[in-house]
């Protein structure tokens, strides 16, 4: 049975839009029609799908109001699209705002459709801990059909700030298997970023939010560098860049450091890369360490939130503490100075990917859900 699916995400660069769109693609390619409702187009879909619509939700700056009301336009497009489109079940990543306004569009819309909601992380984790908001993603989560955590972790910090009276299932996130994979390396691309042959390449992406920890990326590297020549590539842009900027002067390593700023086809990034570090301090899942390993590239990450469920310390990869940038360091020397001990990580890293976050069975458990959600009615 083919399904109608409203999906409701940032749309914008981040771990929540990707896996949000992703998941409608391939949803889409499985003959599902899909509905994005959301700001702008979802930045991964990069080519014409014949059942994927966009419904772009406009919201308008009043002299009167002080914010522009995105939330209510949000909620007005839901409901107009439920009917419309005669939708069957909407699937919303956060619980705020999107899973509150899809509860506001099925009202205003009158209508009995189910609602999936999947936490990623930040809602929980940082907005989690404001009370002015407590209730409200409380709320959001409570009168959901279903909601989904991309962590056992978030599960359990779910549990434990927002209290709700509702059970969370978790379904890990996933990657394309056909984007992310192991390639050889760019060696034009190598050359023209100034990489030499002997430069061993750590990489690090994120949005440089202060919980990415990338001054720590940067600490890291430096000791790494006293052991032999690497390059770091800094993929990314936020409000910390300055901070590791200066960082990075400072170390006298400007030389050695590329920031290479927000990129999108980072799997070429991955084939030149050999080691991938993501040392932040709060964490629901990690999805470029997803990323990266199916691309080979062993992963040092710390031991908070759902990093830990991805990488297994010593098999797929590393797990530091936290700040701890003595061990990091030397887990990255271990790592890049024994090729069979390399080998074999790099080898754990595809298989894990591979076995236990392929995009067929995630999709399959997303299927399952919206199918059992629908037997209810
Ligand atoms: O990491 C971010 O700051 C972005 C954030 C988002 O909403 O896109 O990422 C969250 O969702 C991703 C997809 O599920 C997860 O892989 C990230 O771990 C999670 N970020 C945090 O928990 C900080």
């Amino acid at each position: 049975m083919k399904l109608k699916i409203g999906i409701t995400c940032y749309p914008t660069v981040g771990g929540s839009g990707v896996v949000a769109a992703e998941l409608g693609k391939l949803l889409a390619e499985k003959g599902h029609d899909i509905h994005f409702i959301t700001t702008d187009r979802p930045f991964r879909l990069n080519r014409m799908y014949p059942n994927i619509y966009f419904h772009q939700v406009d919201v308008n700056q009043y002299s009167v109001f002080q914010h522009p009301p995105y939330e209510i336009a949000l909620a007005n497009k839901i409901a107009e699209i439920i009917k419309r489109e005669q939708l069957d079940l909407l699937h919303v990543h956060y619980a705020i705002p999107h899973a509150v306004c899809a509860i506001l569009g099925k009202q205003i819309a009158r209508s009995d459709i189910k609602i999936v909601t999947t936490l990623h992380g930040t809602d929980i984790t940082v907005l989690g801990h404001d009370p002015s908001l407590t209730a409200a993603i409380r709320f959001g989560i409570e009168e959901s059909d279903a909601v989904t955590a991309v962590s056992r972790a978030l599960i359990a910090q779910t549990m434990d700030v927002i209290q709700p009276q509702k059970s969370i299932q978790p379904i890990y996130n996933f990657i394309d298997e056909r984007v992310y994979r192991k390639r050889p390396a760019n060696d034009p691309l190598r050359k023209e970023l100034g990489i030499a042959e002997e430069d061993k390449v750590i990489m690090h992406v994120s949005n440089f939010r202060s919980v990415k920890r990338v001054p720590d990326v940067v600490r890291v590297f430096r000791k790494l560098r006293e052991h032999m020549p690497a390059k770091l590539l800094l993929v990314g842009d936020g409000p910390e860049m300055t901070i590791v900027c200066k960082l990075v002067s400072e170390f006298n390593l400007e030389h050695c450091v590329l920031f290479l700023g927000k990129q999108d086809n980072l799997e070429e990034l991955y084939a030149l890369s050999d080691l991938v570090l993501l040392l932040s301090e709060k964490e629901s899942f990690g999805l470029v360490l997803l990323e990266a390993m199916a691309c080979g590239v062993p992963c040092i990450g710390t031991n908070v939130g759902g990093i830990p469920e991805v990488i297994e310390n010593e098999k797929n990869g590393f797990i530091s503490e936290v700040g701890d940038i003595e061990s990091m360091a030397k887990q990255a020397l271990q790592l890049l100075t024994d090729d069979a001990f390399y080998q074999r990580m790099s080898e754990e890293a595809l298989k894990t990917v591979e076995t236990r976050f392929h995009s067929d069975s995630i999709i399959c458990e997303y299927e399952k859900l919206y199918f059992s959600l629908l037997q209810e009615q």
